[in-house]
């Protein structure tokens, strides 16, 4: 029987364990990028391990996620990331050159490699043919000296495309239409595969927005096979010698099989506050919305903008709405000024903004009190945008254009115009001179008053004894645990930034937790199904720790969340029985006798006394798992290891 894509690569990379489903492996990790919200903590981190070079092929080091430089906290952050790629031979790209995951498709992916990145998107070079997994950034720090990444050995879907997707029907809704089947829960230890004759319509940048989305379905990674169209592009950016042919056996076995006919797709929308909350843009028709904004690691390529423009070009935007278009690279940006693209946007009433994060993180643009805001991004979480009563829809460019044309959600196939069938450049603008190469210069490392230490993690106690200090429903996402927007500034200063945990959720959790902590009272949180889901930051993990949390009783965890909950010396519990949730309340007492042991002695399940109750709780953890918690974190265990 013959091999899927993601196993042959797996396998040419795996360095622990077996290719069994299921079973931790732990693979060789050839590329990793970082972007700056998580990426001081991540050198930090690596510096702490006291490793003098990164022995990656290639490390990237991404300045995108905060730019705006509101207060000295972000520029001392960025010089202090820069002063780090000279000292330890990594790449550097400055604000302003693109979004981490649209510049390392155009300038650093390579098919058949893997490629670690602190950030949740990093799928996004599946569109290469590569494997790329978004992990917490201390799982990145330990890639970059050289260890093994430790993941569950996956199960593969196949999603098998056929048909060709018909005018102004686009990759968005692809990966929406993937959103309605699979939903965002219950896909975790499994990697999406994209087969079949349609894949041969679609274009890199296509693929990589359905990739870079396949991360809202909880997935390991998703990826197309490396092709002649694969070939095409990177000879495009000039790098045609990186190319190598990748791909599953035609009898190749997957756990799952779902066929999607491209050619009976129509527009699709994401509706507030999940991305899983689909339904036709025909159904919403005529929704009146505040602000479009077009942009993001998901749908700002060169082609997306392109289109946008010639759907805009000699129109003018709704006269009541805002209209933002954020490009995804420098790249991006300098080809659509140097094809007219740009002007035809400015003129259609466009507010450009820098090529980076921007309003997708909430940095900016946050819609008015109720406003509806329709988006090319990837998450509409409630509150994200920066406004908490705001609904967010995510769409494809092609509707959002449209929709900025008439001020009320469109199906662009309603504007009876002729569809801009845009085609791929054959040369793209090469300019690197915003990355700055890996110099190995000696010099010193600049630390401004905001940067910290990475913090110090305990090892785990006898017994876990204290509070559910906080008590959540479904799906609550990183988002939810630790705020960006305008608390981005604060991710170097774990004490600052823990101010913030479950901001808009409960205001007062921080302060009554760490109170407690002060008391000696330690802290657990029970929430439902598919706890985590989201952004990578590990803050997520980090800030509850430093208040005092040491374990999170869930009835199921997202992949990158419960990592980082072990790194951070948290200890994930999951509810043998799913209805015991209900009899857990906020303010219980909690007590779970020997976890420190329990731990050691390889037990699946463990009892709690939670108020009155005796509950039992299984502890999904591998064996090195189980090592990292008693050592207190992965940053101890590493240094014990080195
Ligand atoms: C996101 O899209 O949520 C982010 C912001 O890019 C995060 C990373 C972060 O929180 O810094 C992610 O996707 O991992
Ligand atoms: Fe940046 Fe948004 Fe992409 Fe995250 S999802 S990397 S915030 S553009």
């Amino acid at each position: 029987m013959g091999k899927n894509l993601t196993y042959k690569i797996l396998e040419n990379h795996l360095v622990e364990g077996s290719m069994t489903a299921g079973t931790e492996i732990g693979i060789k990790i050839d590329q990793t990028l970082t972007q700056d919200a998580t990426g001081t903590m991540a050198y930090l981190q690596f510096e702490a391990m006291g490793i003098p070079e990164v022995k990656t092929e290639i490390s990237v080091s991404y300045v995108d996620h905060n730019t705006l430089q509101m207060g000295f906290e972000n520029a001392d952050d960025h010089k202090y990331l820069m002063t780090m790629n000279s000292k330890y031979g990594i790449y550097y790209s400055k604000a302003g050159n693109g979004i981490c995951h649209q510049v390392h498709l155009e300038r650093f992916g390579k098919p058949g490699k893997t490629l670690l990145g602190s950030d949740s998107h990093t799928p996004t070079g599946g569109g290469l043919g590569m494997i790329a997994i978004g992990a917490g950034g201390l799982d990145v720090a330990v890639a970059m000296g050289g260890g093994p990444f430790f993941l569950t050995c996956p199960e593969v879907v196949n999603v098998r495309l056929t048909g060709k997707l018909k005018p102004w029907v686009s990759a968005k809704d692809v990966i929406l239409k993937v959103l309605e089947i699979l939903t965002t829960k219950g896909n975790v230890g499994t990697v999406v595969e994209y087969t079949g004759d349609g894949i041969k319509t679609l274009s890199v940048p296509e693929r990589a927005t359905i990739t870079n989305m396949g991360a809202e379905l909880g997935v390991t990674t998703s990826l197309f096979p490396s092709d002649e169209i694969t070939k095409e592009f990177l000879k495009a950016q000039g790098r045609e010698a990186d190319w190598k042919e990748f791909s599953a056996d035609a009898d190749a076995v997957y756990s799952k099989v779902i066929d999607i006919d491209l050619s009976a797709l129509v527009p699709m929308v994401a509706c507030p506050h999940s991305p899983d909350n689909i339904k036709t843009v025909k159904e919403l028709n005529g929704l009146k919305v505040d602000q479009v904004a077009i942009g993001s690691c998901t749908n700002a390529s060169f082609k997306d903008l392109v289109t946008v423009a010639e759907i805009l070009k000699g129109r003018k935007v709704a006269s009541d709405i805002s209209f933002i278009v954020a490009p995804g690279s420098r790249q991006v940006l300098e080809m659509l000024a140097e094809n007219g693209s740009l002007a035809a946007l400015v003129s259609s009433g466009a507010r450009i903004m820098e090529s980076a994060c921007g309003f997708c993180i909430g940095s900016g643009q946050a819609p008015v009190t109720d406003g509806v805001s329709v988006r090319t991004n990837n998450r509409n979480f409630e509150g994200r945008s920066g406004t908490k009563s705001a609904g967010i829809y995510l769409v494809s460019p092609e509707t959002a254009a449209a929709t900025a044309l008439t001020g009320v959600l469109t199906d662009p196939r309603d504007l009876k115009s002729e569809y801009p069938d845009v085609k791929m450049p054959e040369q793209f603008l090469i300019d690197d001179s915003m990355i700055l190469s890996p110099d190995k210069k000696t010099g010193d490392i600049f630390r401004g008053p905001n940067i910290g230490e990475p913090p110090y993690t305990e090892p785990l106690a006898e017994n876990a004894e204290g509070v559910i200090g906080l008590k959540v429903g479904d799906k609550i996402t990183t988002d939810h645990i630790m705020p960006a927007g305008p608390r981005l500034k604060f991710r170097s200063n774990v004490p600052v930034y823990s101010q913030y945990v479950f901001e808009g959720v409960d205001a007062g959790f921080a302060a009554r937790t760490l109170e407690a902590k002060g008391r000696g009272v330690f802290t657990a949180i029970a929430a439902g199904l598919s706890y985590g889901q989201g952004s990578s930051r590990e803050h997520a993990a980090i800030c509850p720790m430093y208040l005092g949390v040491r374990v999170v009783i869930a009835k199921s965890f997202e992949r990158i969340h419960s990592a980082n909950l072990v790194n951070f010396g948290i200890v994930p519990c999951v509810f043998a029985q799913e209805s015991d949730y209900d009899k857990v309340s906020q303010g219980d007492s909690f007590l779970i006798k020997g976890i420190r042991q329990s731990i050691a002695e390889g037990k699946d399940v463990i009892t709690a006394r939670i108020g009155s109750n005796d509950i039992n709780l299984k502890l999904p953890l591998s064996e090195r798992q189980r090592s990292i918690l008693l050592e207190g974190g992965l940053l101890n265990y590493t240094k014990k290891e080195i």
